[in-house]
């Protein structure tokens, strides 16, 4: 039986030639030139290292690190000595990596040496035993400790079905939980993407990726990264996002991958034409909407129609817009099931719905996850009993087959492409000081798209100061989930039921960002 680690399939992909740049950076102090043997000796000791440790079979590695190529060296070495990847948002703060800590409890742990302070504390009470450094200028305890190992290494072997990674998701009771994914999810879901967006070999005139998104979620660390590697295609790399940066170096590549914010940003700039585009032959869009009026402009400035794609932590990329020809694209929509997907709406009683109408959006294929790490209750709740993911979307699939996504029935807000779980904030907004309750929701902004905004209400007596409260939760939470503006009210609307009515909160401020 062939190993189905994912490496191994990854690693078959490299280019004959190991001596050809596989990543080159873009905002380093000097560009930086990854060979492909770079990414494998550096890989393979790291895996090294890590099997030095004698670690549990499918050991969690958690990883809070600052985008470089030494972190994807980090992510390879994991997969190919057959423990479980776990990344995190580098904005989390100590409370909520020690609800990650606490959960996954991981036997090694990567931080930035500027966090290693608090994060070893966490991580060390939490029982873990190994905790190493890196930072983005490739110093730290990770690789020194790497440097002292064989450069070379069998990748574990593994099945199909046995554990890869953990996305902590889908907070809807405030808390995250820990999405599965095996190593067959994740390349059963790399080939299908890399046929359906028509990655070119080499001898077609090959590919180069210009990466410009965290490897923290699934849209960087898989769908992009996975793209170029198993295309044995080049990756212009960039640690942050920058649109004048990533506009300069388009005429250099041939795809790009973003959230919408990203080609929002990238339309102010007037050095975006269709010039710069030029070479490029794919821009793909996702994990929140893309507004209609982007995917135009878009069109009228570049002469590109964006492909709209639609995924989740737990699924992996599951509809697509076809890639060719164009003028299949549809704006507005995410398009059709990717091959080997199922894609369904039901009514809330689980009846199928005829084409067009709106129900809750299931899935099922080789791309659904595993489930949720240690929450089988949890996991068992987001199926149906014919064994379809429930994925907390709301919408319709119309007589062509074309999803569109109108809404979601789970809570959550996404902001310039980042999950918020308004229970999450609330439930650390009603523990502050004179707070009696509040509400979090999205509203439009023109930028990130949905913007956080909170609505409180004191307790008798107490006054409140919504720019005190900010500041509060600036010092807790990540800070893409703090309210960019913060309401106090003496009462939240209710319905006859008595649950809030963020639909009404939605409306009131809808305004609020000119959205
Ligand atoms: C930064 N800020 C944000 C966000 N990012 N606020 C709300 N939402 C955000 N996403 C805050 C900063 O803390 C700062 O606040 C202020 O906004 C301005 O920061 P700015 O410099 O504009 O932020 P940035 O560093 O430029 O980041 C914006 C960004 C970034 C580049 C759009 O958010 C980003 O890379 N988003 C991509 C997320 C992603 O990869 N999503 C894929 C998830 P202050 O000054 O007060 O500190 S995977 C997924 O969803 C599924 C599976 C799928 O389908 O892919
Ligand atoms: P995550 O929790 O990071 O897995 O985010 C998954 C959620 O992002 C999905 O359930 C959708 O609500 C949203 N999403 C992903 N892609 C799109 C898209 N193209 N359009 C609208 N929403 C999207």
């Amino acid at each position: 039986m062939p190993n189905q680690n994912l490496f191994a399939a990854l690693r078959a992909a490299f280019p004959a030639d190991l001596d050809q740049v596989a990543v080159e950076t873009a905002d380093t102090p000097a560009p930086l030139h990854y060979t492909w043997r770079d990414l494998d000796r550096g890989s393979a000791m790291i895996a090294n290292l890590l099997d030095s440790l004698d670690l549990p079979p499918a050991s969690r590695i958690a990883v809070q690190v600052d985008k470089s190529v030494e972190a994807l060296m980090l992510y390879l070495a994991v997969l190919r000595a057959g423990h479980v990847y776990l990344p995190l948002n580098t904005a989390y703060q100590a409370g909520e990596i020690e609800y990650f800590i606490g959960n996954a409890e991981p036997a090694v742990v990567v931080c930035s040496a500027r966090n290693f302070g608090w994060v070893s504390k966490i991580a060390f009470k939490a029982g873990t035993r190994n905790v190493f450094t890196l930072a983005d200028d490739r110093s730290g305890s990770l690789l020194d400790r790497a440097a002292q190992h064989a450069d070379t290494h069998r990748p574990a072997e593994r099945r199909a079905s046995d554990l890869a990674a953990i996305l902590y998701t889908s907070g809807t009771t405030g808390r995250s939980k820990g999405a599965m994914l095996s190593h067959g999810n994740l390349l059963s879901n790399a080939r299908v993407l890399k046929q359906a967006w028509a990655w070119r070999s080499a001898a077609e005139g090959g590919d180069v990726l210009i990466h410009a998104l965290p490897i923290f979620h699934v849209h960087g660390l898989f769908v992009a990264t996975h793209g170029a590697l198993l295309n044995g295609s080049r990756m212009i790399w960039f640690a942050r996002f920058d649109p004048k940066a990533v506009i300069a170096r388009l005429p250099d590549a041939t795809v790009f991958m973003g959230v919408p914010t990203l080609y929002v940003r990238m339309l102010a700039e007037p050095a975006l034409t269709r010039e710069a585009c030029r070479n490029m032959r794919l821009f793909v869009s996702g994990s929140a909407p893309l507004l209609p009026e982007t995917f135009t402009a878009w069109k009228e400035r570049t002469g590109h129609t964006l492909l709209e794609r639609y995924g989740m932590s737990e699924t992996v990329m599951l509809t697509s817009n076809p890639y060719r020809p164009e003028s299949a694209r549809r704006g507005g929509t995410v398009g059709l099931p990717l091959p080997g997907v199922g894609v369904r709406v039901h009514d809330d009683k689980g009846r199928p719905l005829p084409a067009g109408e709106v129900g809750g959006i299931e899935v099922k294929g080789p791309n659904v996850f595993q489930g949720y790490w240690r929450m089988p209750e949890k996991t068992a709740d987001e199926f149906t009993t014919d064994l379809w993911f429930k994925t907390g979307d709301v919408g319709r699939i119309d007589a062509d087959g074309y999803v569109t996504i109108v809404g979601r029935s789970k809570d959550l807000v996404i902001s310039g492409g980042y999950n918020v779980y308004p229970a999450e904030v609330e439930g650390i907004l009603n523990g502050m000081p004179g707070v009696a309750e509040s509400a979090v929701v999205g509203v439009p902004h023109p930028d990130f798209g949905e913007a956080v905004v909170a609505v409180v209400v004191p307790r008798p007596g107490a006054t409140l100061d919504g720019a005190a409260l900010v500041a509060a939760l600036k010092g807790r939470i990540a800070n893409f989930k703090v309210p960019k503006q913060v309401f106090i009210v003496d009462e939240l609307p209710r319905n006859a039921m008595g649950k809030v009515q963020k639909n009404l909160l939605r409306e009131r401020h809808k305004g609020l960002f000119g959205g």
